[in-house]
Parts: C-alpha cells; sequence; structure tokens
C-alpha cells in the first residue's frame, strides 16, 4: 500500500508548495503533519549528496511545545531527569522525557530563551497535551502553546560555508547546541548548530510561517553556488549515524538507560522530576537490553515495517525496527534493542526480515564505523 489520504488533520507546513514543486518522492506524517520522505531518485543517492554537498530540509514536523511564565522552567524539569539548572539563555539541551514508570514519552531539544521561557523541539508525541496535564494538575503558573515556527535544517559539509554567504560570518562562531539570531526581511530568527544528521550543520526556527517560501527560496539561491539539493532525514545516515527515532526504535515501552540516555539522567535526590523513584528503581537493577546496531549480509535487504526477529540459535534476542542497506559499508544495517548477555559487538545473530529470508549478522556498537 502506498500513498496518503489527505486531510485537514495531515497538516501542511510552510514549505510545502516548494518541496512539492522541488519534486518529493513521498511523505510521511509526524505531529499530525508533512515530512517529506525522499527526493532523489534513491535514497543512496540523497546519502551520498548529504555527506559530500548541502542539503535543504523540511523539518517542521519539529514542532515547538513554547512553555512561558513564572513556573516554566520548574516545568520543564519536572518532565526530564536532565538536569537543567546549568542551562543558559542560547543553549541547546537533548533532553529525555518520561512518564511516572520511567517509560519515554519523547526525546525533544529543549531551548531556553529566558529564565521564563522554552521550546521543546519535539520528536512524534503529543508532549503539549502531556505538559498541559501536569501543569492543570499541579496548578502551575505557565502558557504552554504551540508557536507559529517552523525549522528547516540545512545539513552537510558545505551548510556552513553557504549560511555564512547569506547571513554572514558570525554563524561560523555558533557552536554545536548553541544558537544565535540572524535578520530575515527584517525579521529576528533563531538558528541553531544542530539537526537530525551526523555531516554537520544548522536548523533555522522561521517564526512566521507565511515568510516559508521566501526562506526557502533565499537559501535555495544562495546554495546553487554549493550544489544543493532538496532532502530529507536520511535513513542510511540516520541508521549508520546511531541517531534513534521515537516511535521505531524506542516507546514508552523503554526507559532512557536502554537507549544510551542514562548520561542525560540525575538519579539523586538533587533534582526532582516525574519518574524519578522508578529511574532510580532501574538504575539499582540494571536494564535487560539496551540499543544496539546490527549489521547483516544477504543484499539490500526491503523496508522494514514491521519488527524483524533477531536470533542467536533458537531464542530471540532482540527486534529490528529500523534497517537498510548501507552503500558505504557495503550491509545491511539496523538498529534493535539487544537483550542481556548477547549484546556485545561482535555477537553473532540471524535476521529474519518480513520477507522471509535468514540473514546472518552481528552485533555492532552505535554509531557503525
Ligand atoms: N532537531 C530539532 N528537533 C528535533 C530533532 C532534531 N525534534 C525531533 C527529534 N529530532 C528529536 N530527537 C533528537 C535526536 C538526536 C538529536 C537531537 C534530537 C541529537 N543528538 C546529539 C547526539 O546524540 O550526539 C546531541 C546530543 C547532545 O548534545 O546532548 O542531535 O534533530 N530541532
Amino acid at each position: 500500500m502506498d500513498g496518503l489520504n489527505m486531510s485537514r488533520r495531515i497538516r501542511r507546513t510552510p514549505y510545502t508548495d516548494r518541496v512539492e514543486e522541488a519534486g518529493v518522492r513521498g511523505f510521511s506524517v509526524v505531529n499530525h503533519m508533512l515530512l517529506p520522505k525522499a527526493f532523489g531518485p534513491t535514497v543512496e543517492e540523497d546519502y551520498w549528496h548529504l555527506r559530500e554537498h548541502v542539503q535543504i530540509w523540511d523539518v517542521s514536523v519539529q514542532r515547538q511545545v513554547q512553555i512561558m511564565g513564572p513556573d516554566a522552567a520548574a516545568l520543564v524539569q519536572w518532565m526530564t531527569p536532565r538536569n537543567i539548572s546549568n542551562a543558559e539563555i542560547g543553549d541547546c539541551f537533548y533532553i529525555p522525557i518520561i512518564d511516572d514508570k520511567g517509560g519515554l514519552i519523547n526525546d525533544p531539544v529543549m531551548l531556553k530563551l529566558a529564565e521564563d521561557e522554552f521550546w521543546l523541539s519535539i520528536a512524534d508525541s503529543d508532549v503539549l497535551l502531556y505538559a498541559m496535564g501536569l501543569a492543570l494538575g499541579r496548578g502551575m503558573d505557565v502558557e504552554i502553546t504551540e508557536p507559529d515556527v517552523n525549522p528547516v535544517a540545512i545539513q552537510g559539509p558545505k551548510a556552513e560555508d553557504l549560511l555564512a554567504s547569506l547571513f554572514g560570518k558570525k554563524i561560523r562562531d555558533i557552536r554545536f547546541f548553541k544558537y544565535d539570531w540572524i535578520d530575515f526581511k527584517g525579521t529576528r530568527q533563531l538558528i541553531a548548530r544542530s539537526g537530525y544528521s551526523r555531516q554537520g550543520g544548522f536548523e533555522i526556527y522561521l517564526r512566521g510561517g507565511h515568510l516559508g517560501p521566501a526562506l526557502w527560496d533565499s537559501i535555495w539561491e544562495a546554495g546553487q553556488a554549493f550544489n544543493i539539493t532538496p532532502g530529507c532525514p536520511n535513513l542510511i545516515e540516520r541508521i549508520e549515524g546511531g541517531l534513534l527515532s521515537y516511535g521505531n526504535e524506542f516507546t514508552r515501552d523503554n526507559n532512557p538507560f536502554e537507549i544510551g540516555h542514562g548520561k542525560y539522567c540525575t538519579i539523586d535526590n538533587s533534582i526532582n522530576y516525574v519518574g524519578r523513584e522508578a529511574l532510580q528503581t532501574i538504575a539499582l537493577n540494571g536494564v535487560s537490553r539496551e540499543i544496539r546496531g546490527v549489521a547483516f549480509d544477504g543484499g539490500p535487504c526491503p523496508t522494514c515495517s514491521k519488527a524483524w526477529p533477531v536470533m542467536v540459535g533458537k531464542t530471540q534476542v532482540g527486534s529490528i525496527t529500523s534497517a537498510i542497506w548501507s552503500p558505504r559499508l557495503k550491509r545491511n544495517v539496523g538498529q534493535s534493542m539487544i537483550n542481556r548477555g548477547f549484546w556485545d559487538p561482535g555477537q553473532t545473530v540471524t535476521v529474519h526480515s518480513q520477507e522471509g529470508s535468514v540473514r546472518l549478522g552481528e552485533i555492532s556498537a552505535l554509531p557503525f564505523a
């Protein structure tokens, strides 16, 4: 089955007209909004281009949950096990959000805009409703909205040169996971060195959707000198790079320790948040599974639209949730939760992909080398 029934529930973005003109080959839906799925003739061509040049991505689906008011910092801290008290204005923090059992609700990028104003740049779940529920339940003095903010990512090794040519050399001074402000047509716009690839780049959080086509066109024109193409988060690059996708590799069924987010969790009693006791118990007992890479043989695998068992002999030790052929490693690469006892890199496994084949492989660290 292919194709989406477009409706008002599936929101277009300020860039969707441009994306369609640029020849998008399909969409996914994230946060009830369109996310381009592919442009080039193949995902492999997009992959090589992203690694060598620069791409413009419509990532408006990275919606902002804006939390403002006297209790804004307290509410954000209540939602995450990461200590945010040392965040400064101008910082981006990658923060797990968990429920009372330690189950993951989202893994947004938090931007601290002011002492009493935060954006949570969310993955695919309704964080706004969860935040509202917490705030209402605790009687917190905050205003929670989804502002008209529409991120566009410029990713790839030539992103910095391109953006410096457009917005000036101060772009070069923005460090990883920091943001600054640029002028676009007399408006103040936020730009961060971040993005959902390992090839380097920036994200512009455009305030004011009516400016979307003009911003796209400006980047596109300046990008001609840098061999720009339209793109989108690339599955090969994401899997190789060990970037995780909420709803695919992890859900509320997983805790932060299982996905390598232990480093973001403060489990002593110095901060308080929903799920702290649960995390303390999990930390004490250790986890029974962790996210890993799986490299496997047998020629390009099909699309992973349901979980593929990962076996050691007759024992199922995991399920691959995303997988694709890597033209660089010349093997299939996937991501999977893997049970304790089998998760050491080098462990041989078999992968049972949905078209019925059994493929030989082994566990790998993430990111893939
Ligand atoms: N950018 C922005 N919003 C987003 C994403 C993004 N929202 C949805 C989704 N992606 C959230 N998930 C991630 C996953 C990984 C990273 C960011 C958001 C990421 N992690 C770095 C890493 O793992 O090395 C940095 C971690 C750190 O410095 O702590 O980039 O991509 N705006």
